[in-house]
């Protein structure tokens, strides 16, 4: 998959008022974020991506998130309905961001729900999380439309897993049947013939990493999942993540490439 687009919008001022389980931690600091988000938006670019920089908008703290909207592949790109209510509105903004690229889009309509951090996709087939973001019904309307594009998909239930947002905080694709896979994952079928590269528990936040043309961005403190990477020839480039690791975001979630 080559990538030569991407969208991604600035965290706001209220950034910290967006969801989070990490109630533990601290409240992330606006200034560091957007400090990390400049960074992140230099290396999409030197991945050789030509960027739309969307702004915040106050009614969505969690909008920076923009992979959530959005489910885009090469024939299809689909608009999905987001699982937390707070969300559901920052799908029309990047609709129209999208527009000038992708003039249509398929729609994942009520009572489905669909986050785009539980769609994993590996070359024509999509693996769909199960989660207490996507739920069966938005799965179910979400294959029925990867199927009349010609795809495959199949879905993984990962509701048992508390520490789980969605399904790539736990599981990547690199590319080349091979795929970046949190320690405890369960075993998944439709990927029985492919390569696991495993992250050590202590490192389980790097699994949420993401394969941009010929580099794979991975968030930066992790040297297991980097020398792992780097020990199957994968070339890395590590970015600060750390204020919107505290709000549950991962590396993947702040760009919709395609
Ligand atoms: C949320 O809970 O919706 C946001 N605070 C974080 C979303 C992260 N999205 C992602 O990993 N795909």
């Amino acid at each position: 998959m080559r990538f030569n687009n991407a969208i991604v919008r600035l965290p706001g001022s209220n950034f910290s008022a967006g969801l989070t389980t990490s109630a533990s931690k601290s409240a992330p600091d606006l200034g560091k974020a957007l400090a990390q988000h400049a960074a992140y938006c230099i290396a999409l670019k030197e991945c050789g991506l030509d960027l739309t920089v969307m702004d915040a908008n106050p009614q969505y703290p969690d909008g920076t998130f923009v992979e959530d909207t959005f489910v885009i592949a090469e024939r299809v790109a689909i608009a999905t309905r987001p699982g937390a209510k707070t969300r559901t509105g920052e799908v029309a903004s990047v609709a129209a961001a999208l527009r000038r690229y992708r003039p249509q889009w398929e729609q994942i309509e009520a009572p489905g729900t669909v986050d785009g951090g539980d769609i994993c996709q590996a070359e024509e087939h999509f693996f769909i999380g199960l989660s207490a973001r996507t739920n069966e019904d938005g799965a179910a309307q979400l294959a029925a439309i990867l199927t009349r594009h010609h795809y495959t998909s199949s879905t993984v239930d990962i509701r048992g897993h508390a520490t789980l947002l969605h399904l790539k905080s736990g599981i990547a694709y690199l590319g080349e049947r091979r795929f970046l896979v949190m320690h405890g994952f369960p075993a998944i079928d439709a990927m029985a013939d492919a390569d696991r590269i495993e992250v050590a528990q202590a490192e389980a936040y790097a699994a949420n990493c993401v394969r941009v043309n010929d580099q794979v961005l991975i968030a930066a403190g992790f040297p297991g999942v980097a020398a792992a990477l780097k020990k199957n020839g994968i070339s890395v480039r590590a970015l600060e993540m750390s204020e919107f690791a505290k709000m549950d975001g991962g590396l993947s979630c702040l760009s919709l490439r395609f």
